[in-house]
């Protein structure tokens, strides 16, 4: 049975991969709705009219009159909220809602909900794992991959959702089995007033959670609980009750709960300090959510990492190149820095740069300076960033990707490491950061 109101008319405003999802659901539920899309040719038109021929659709600039036909609209997460024609509907009394929403209100097995800055693919791709090794019939998707309404199934035993901001500014209750905000740090300034908005938006995931996790490192991802709500911790300290962390024992790290090792943690494939943390919050979600020790830490030996994030893609002259084109914003690219220059103090060479969403870029510099030979700057913000990281380490521009692995290989030394982590979003140069990965491991690959 559908939990929407049959007699209402709505409207899904954007008709990308959520709009087509909504317009999916919508028809199969048998609710009049019209579509609108600020674009003049949106990515799912055609198959719009090739499947729902009877369904008007507007494209261009938005129209109020025809947003207040309209008892609610379904705003995709790529259209701001801000937009005037949004808010002026809204002053008429149309509600603005998203996929979330009606997601939230049609499933019926419970929810693992998953937002943050930085790593909810990885923690989501993580519990989805450690579930089907547990046995469960789990449904994976969100802001990663599959749009949330078109995971649907009776037969669903768990969902676990990645959840952007964006998704989340329009999700007015979510009723998740725990959710969580796996850390806070600057992004897509170029949409929110500043942290706090961008805070706010994130906190909604927690509306009507049955029990919470949070980082212990991070204070900006501690919810407003109510009395009695199970609340889980992860972090990189030793734990104490209800809580994740690495612990040591003659001389070997533990992933550990509470008071008892778990597993060490060199039997992990993925590297660096930030990826600790992201198994130590997949423990804890699963956890949450009943999945049995033996499945999760099965998950984890196994888990090699995904594309894009600090990915090992060759050894050249005695030199690693990775690509870390997914870190597009600078709490990304630290922990890249970071996690991998702890072991490597002085021999990376940084490529970076491109669309920087309007991210104050000065929190680079520390890490730069401690642990990089050189950066190489690319794209659309070069000019921030060289002007944010000062004399920190040498410095040069180059054009383009080729040019940034030519100018890198002649800096690098044998023991150095090449790393491209952008900091920044690709959209100045690369269709999405995927094609900028591709290109940079292609081209790496191809030196000879
Ligand atoms: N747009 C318009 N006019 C419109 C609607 C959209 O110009 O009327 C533009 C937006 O500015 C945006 C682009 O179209 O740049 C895509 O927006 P969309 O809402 O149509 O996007 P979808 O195809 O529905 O994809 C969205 C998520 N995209 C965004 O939030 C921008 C996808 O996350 C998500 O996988 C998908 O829904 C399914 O749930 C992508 C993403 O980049 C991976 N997310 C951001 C991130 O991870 O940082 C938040
Ligand atoms: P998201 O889906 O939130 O963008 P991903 O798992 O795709 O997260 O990782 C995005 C970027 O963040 C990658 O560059 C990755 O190396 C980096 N990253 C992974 N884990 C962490 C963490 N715990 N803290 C900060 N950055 C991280």
């Amino acid at each position: 049975m559908s939990l929407i109101a049959s007699d209402h008319f709505r409207i899904v405003v954007g008709l990308g991969k959520s709009g087509m999802s909504l317009v999916r659901f919508l028809a199969q539920q048998g609710v009049s709705f019209a579509v609108a899309d600020t674009r003049g040719n949106p990515p799912e038109l055609a198959t719009l009219r090739r499947d729902y021929p009877q369904v008007e659709v507007r494209c261009g600039e938005l129209d109020v009159e025809f947003l207040c036909r309209a008892d609610e609209l379904y705003v995709s997460p790529g259209l701001a909220l801000a937009t005037p024609a949004l808010q002026a509907a809204a002053a008429r009394g149309v509600k603005l809602s998203g996929d979330i929403d009606l997601f939230a209100r049609n499933a019926k097995a419970p929810i693992v909900a998953i937002s943050g800055s930085n790593a909810k693919s990885t923690v989501t791709t993580l519990v989805g794992d450690m579930a089907a090794a547990a046995g469960k019939r789990v449904a994976v998707g969100g802001n990663l991959g599959t749009p949330a309404l078109d995971l649907l199934g009776d037969d669903i035993e768990l969902y676990v959702m990645e959840l952007s901001s964006f998704q989340l500014e329009t999700t007015h209750h979510l009723g998740a089995e725990v959710a969580t905000v796996l850390n806070v740090s600057e992004d897509h300034m170029d949409r929110y007033s500043g942290l706090p908005a961008y805070h706010l938006a994130k906190h909604r995931i927690f509306r009507g959670a049955k029990q919470v996790v949070v980082n212990r490192q991070d204070a900006l991802t501690r919810p407003l609980m109510s009395e009695g709500q199970p609340c889980w911790t992860f972090g990189l300290s030793t734990p104490d009750f209800k809580a994740f962390g690495v612990r040591e024992e003659n001389g070997e790290k533990y992933l550990a709960f509470e008071f008892q090792n778990l597993m060490p943690v060199r039997e992990l494939k993925v590297r660096g300090a930030h990826n600790q943390a992201n198994a130590l919050a997949a423990l804890a979600l699963g956890h949450a959510a009943g999945l049995p020790f033996d499945a999760m830490l099965h998950s984890l030996r196994n888990f090699t990492g995904l594309e894009h994030r600090c990915q090992w893609v060759r050894e050249l002259d005695g030199v690693s190149y990775y690509n870390d084109s997914k870190a597009t914003n600078v709490g990304a690219a630290l922990a890249a820095i970071d996690g991998l220059g702890m072991d490597m103090a002085g021999k990376l060479i940084l490529i970076a740069g491109g669309d920087g969403k309007g991210a104050d870029f000065s929190g680079l510099r520390d890490s730069v300076a401690q642990y990089c030979r050189a950066v190489v700057l690319i794209g659309r913000d070069a000019d921030l960033i060289a002007d944010a990281l000062g004399d920190a380490v040498p410095q040069v521009r180059a054009g383009s990707l080729d040019e940034a692995i030519a100018l890198s290989r002649s800096r690098a030394e044998p023991g150095d490491a090449v790393l491209l982590s952008p900091a920044c979003a690709s959209f100045d140069m690369f269709k999405n950061y995927e094609e900028r990965g591709q290109l940079f491991a292609r081209a790496v690959e191809a030196q000879a």
